[in-house]
């Protein structure tokens, strides 16, 4: 059969050849897709989620892309990454082939997708006959269509029998996750991005918006009414320095910071009364914040109390829409869910929510987090259940058709626990599905060094030269963005469709025709027939979602989301005063009822104490090492972006790392020059980038070098668990003569 299947790719591209399989018999005949002159496609990068146009020849090959301009997340823009989207698909080091590890001599040989499939099973039962249902996990991605997500989260915990999976996301917005959850009962962020263009105060929290979000940079500067824009960052970055204000804050001085801003604003009297009433817990946080003068926090803040106080004023002023939006200056961080709540509590006290151009709203990274987040089925249970309730068990048992004791009641062990776990030899086993923790990972250096301990590691990804691929016992090859179809969800939880553009190149699979095989082969395709397509899952999902606070029940198919330019959830089929109508508003913002998803419906005023940096700098580790986004045309762990000949050109390509000139005279170091960066875990060379954009005291590397994260501290967050990604000690010394 898959031969078959793989043999007809010489004919004209088909989205049923590509993605519907019915090579188990359940699979509807695949029908041509007439070849038409363009379609299109959400980016596959980041969480902006711009539209692209595809042009198409005649056999439906994508030749080229424009950014889609009656879409109204992009307005005809795109950036470096999304214009380029076309050039990773080809490039030498795609996975063409599984490859399986021979254990004889290390070498990887290609095997055909039947030995692969066999293999799999075979690694993944005799572990779970040896040492049960919690001695495996899965670490997947906010990468790939949520189809995609739900069938491995489905797949694996209700199909395969086992507990643990945990995704990247864990590393990106498990803070903004839990602070929203803990806040207003559910992971809901509320904007619209049409905020952006009605606020009088943007204020930017960690947040790198013209080099991590530039469309929305651009939506920014599309605001007309002459917003003043503030940017709270230990860098004078890109965006501080477009914006109105620069607040070069200590690295993790937010807390305080935050708590100081509520203290002036309590004691002028200058709170929302109304929305005050919509909360709980407001006279405990009174009381803690009394304590957090503006004069007491200035040290920890390297803010001037009078710069506090002033900033107290703008964002409390009444009449005035004040939105704040963050990112991973505040997600990654050992507080980050506490100085999230921080940011969630100003906006609740001034009345700044559920209004044009307001809110507490955290931006998202990847194409799909917000995807991830309600469907990978990893902490919370697929549709943004809860594995302790029972009646969300039934509920999604029922319209699976599985039995309820296929639904574990315990949650799976953290991205960290896990690793931890296979550190302690209980986790044996691990399939890595499209992310690249060998790089990407805090602390890599134990992830490398715990590779030994794992019995078996499977990796899944485009390309099998990754840092991870390379490490991997058997490597199966997927299709990527462009090859395949399905749903991404953006930052303002807009739902738009992708589309097969491509063929995969060799014997690549979808990621959703691979979790198709392995149930076959593990012997649960049963319980997966009715996940023919990824059309035929989005139903699925869809109807999870009935009753949820991300009901999208009123979703018809893909061609209404495509007809609608996209749909923000939630879309219910079913509203109190009726059906709903099929067209909904292209712009809709949560909380416009001051109704929260908590039990009382009021939101919950959340705060403790700052804490100490887990590792300060001190006199044999002097400098705060910073880490985070380089240019606007590098992706991550570069496994796509370097393959681009253009976006090549647009940033330096060895590490580099920024040093304030006068540190630098101090420890001799001339521009340019090859220098040893030292931690207590781990060593690596750049070259010296001098630039008084970074603070005395500070270093600056992008996270986009694979030597980055040998140094990061393994420190985390202890109500989200996501690593502090943005602040260890490290030492800088000019490197050895031959290294320059
Ligand atoms: N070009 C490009 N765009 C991307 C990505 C990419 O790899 N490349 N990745 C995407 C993903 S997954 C994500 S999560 C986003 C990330 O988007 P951003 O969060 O905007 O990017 P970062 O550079 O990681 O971090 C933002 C800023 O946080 C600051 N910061 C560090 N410590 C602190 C602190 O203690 N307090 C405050 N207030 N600020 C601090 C850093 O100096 C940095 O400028 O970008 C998305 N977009
Ligand atoms: N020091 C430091 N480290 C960081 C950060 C930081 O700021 N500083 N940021 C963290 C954050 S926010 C994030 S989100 C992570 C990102 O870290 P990763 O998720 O590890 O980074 P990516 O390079 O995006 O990895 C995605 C992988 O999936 C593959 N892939 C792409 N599309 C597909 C597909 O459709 N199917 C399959 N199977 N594979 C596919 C790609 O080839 C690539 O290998 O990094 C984190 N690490
Ligand atoms: S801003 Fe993000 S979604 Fe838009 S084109 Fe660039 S990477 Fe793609
Ligand atoms: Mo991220």
């Amino acid at each position: 059969m898959i031969e078959e299947l793989l043999k007809s790719r010489q004919g004209p591209l088909t989205e049923d050849l590509v993605q519907e399989p019915g090579e188990f018999g359940l699979g509807k005949v695949p029908a041509r897709l007439k070849p038409a002159a363009t379609t299109t496609s959400i980016c596959g990068y980041c969480a902006t989620g711009c539209q692209l146009k595809l042009h198409l020849d005649r056999d439906g090959n994508a030749i080229n892309l424009s950014p889609q301009a009656s879409y109204p997340v992009n307005l005809g823009m795109a950036c470096p990454k999304g214009w380029q989207a076309l050039d990773p698909l080809t490039a030498d080091d795609r996975g063409t082939v599984p490859l399986l590890r021979d254990p004889a001599t290390g070498q990887r040989k290609p095997v055909d997708w039947e030995t692969a499939l066999g293999v799999f099973v075979d690694g993944f039962r005799s572990i779970q006959d040896k040492h049960g249902r919690d001695a495996a996990a899965f670490l997947s991605t906010g990468q790939i269509p949520f189809e995609e997500m739900a069938f491995l989260g489905c797949l694996w915990k209700f199909g395969m029998g086992f507990l643990h999976g945990d995704a990247n996301t864990r590393q990106c917005m498990a803070t903004a996750v839990t602070a929203y959850k803990q806040s207003f009962g559910f992971d809901a962020p509320p904007a619209t991005y049409a905020d952006f263009e009605e606020s009088d105060v943007i204020v930017l929290v960690g947040a790198n918006l013209c080099i991590a979000h530039p469309i929305l940079w651009q939506r920014v500067m599309r605001n007309r009414r002459n917003p003043k824009i503030i940017v709270i960052d230990p860098r004078s970055t890109e965006t501080a320095q477009a914006a109105n204000l620069h607040l070069p804050i200590r690295p993790k001085g937010d807390l305080p910071l935050y708590y100081a801003l509520a203290h002036c604003i309590l004691r002028d009297g200058r709170i929302d009364e109304a929305s005050v009433a919509r909360t709980e817990g407001y006279a405990e946080f009174a009381e803690f914040v009394k304590a957090f003068t503006p004069q007491s926090v200035s040290d920890v803040t390297g803010i001037a109390a009078e710069t506090i106080e002033q900033l107290a004023a703008t964002v409390s002023e009444p009449g005035k829409r004040v939105s704040w939006w963050w990112t991973m200056g505040v997600n990654q961080s050992h507080e980050g869910v506490r100085t999230a709540q921080a940011i969630i509590n100003l906006c609740l006290i001034t009345g700044n929510i559920g209004r044009p151009g307001t809110g507490p709203n955290s931006i998202t990274g990847q194409c799909n987090a917000m995807g991830s987040r309600l469907f990978s089925n990893t902490t919370s249970m697929v549709g943004g259940h809860d594995f302790a309730n029972q009646a969300h068990r039934e509920k999604v048992a029922r319209r699976l058709g599985i039995g309820e004791d296929r639904i574990p009641k315990d949650t799976s062990l953290e991205y960290d626990r896990i690793l931890a776990a296979a550190e302690a030899g209980e986790i044996k086993g691990l399939w890595i599905v499209a992310t690249n923790p060998f790089h990407s990972w805090i602390d890599s250096g134990r992830l490398a060094a715990l590779r030994d301990k794992l019995e078996f590691l499977v990796v899944q990804d485009m390309y099998h030269s990754t840092e991870s691929a390379t490490e991997a016992d058997l490597f199966l090859p997927a299709a990527g963005w462009g090859e395949k179809s399905g749903c991404f969800i953006n930052s303002e939880r807009r739902i738009g469709t992708i589309k097969p553009v491509r063929w995969p190149p060799g014997q690549t699979l979808s990621d959703f025709r691979i979790f198709r095989l392995i149930a076959n082969a593990w012997g649960c395709a049963d319980m997966f027939s009715e996940w023919t397509d990824t059309e035929s899952a989005f139903r699925i999902l869809r109807d999870l979602t009935e009753d949820q606070p991300c009901d999208i029940t009123g979703i018809t198919d893909y061609e209404h989301l495509d007809r609608m330019g996209g749909i923000q959830w939630p879309f219910p089929a079913r509203t109190e005063t009726g059906d709903a109508d099929t067209e909904p508003a292209p712009e809709r913002r949560l909380f416009e009822d001051e109704n929260y998803y908590t039990d009382s419906g009021k939101a919950k005023i959340l705060f403790s104490p700052p804490s100490a940096l887990p590792e300060p700098p001190d006199t044999g580790y002097p400098f705060l090492m910073l880490t985070g986004r380089g240019t606007s045309s590098q992706w991550h762990t570069q496994s796509r972006t370097s393959k681009s000949d253009i976006l090549r050109k647009l940033y330096p390509a060895g590490a580099y790392v920024e040093i304030h000139p006068e540190d630098a005279a101090e420890f001799g170091i001339e521009p340019n020059q090859a220098v040893n960066v030292s931690s207590r875990r781990g060593t690596m060379t750049a070259s010296a980038y001098l630039a008084p954009t970074v603070q005395r005291g500070h270093i600056f590397i992008p996270m986009h070098y694979p030597e980055v994260n040998r140094l990061t501290h393994p420190s985390f967050d202890p109500h989200s668990r996501q690593p502090n990604y943005k602040a260890c000690a490290v030492t800088i010394r000019p490197a050895s003569a031959g290294h320059r």
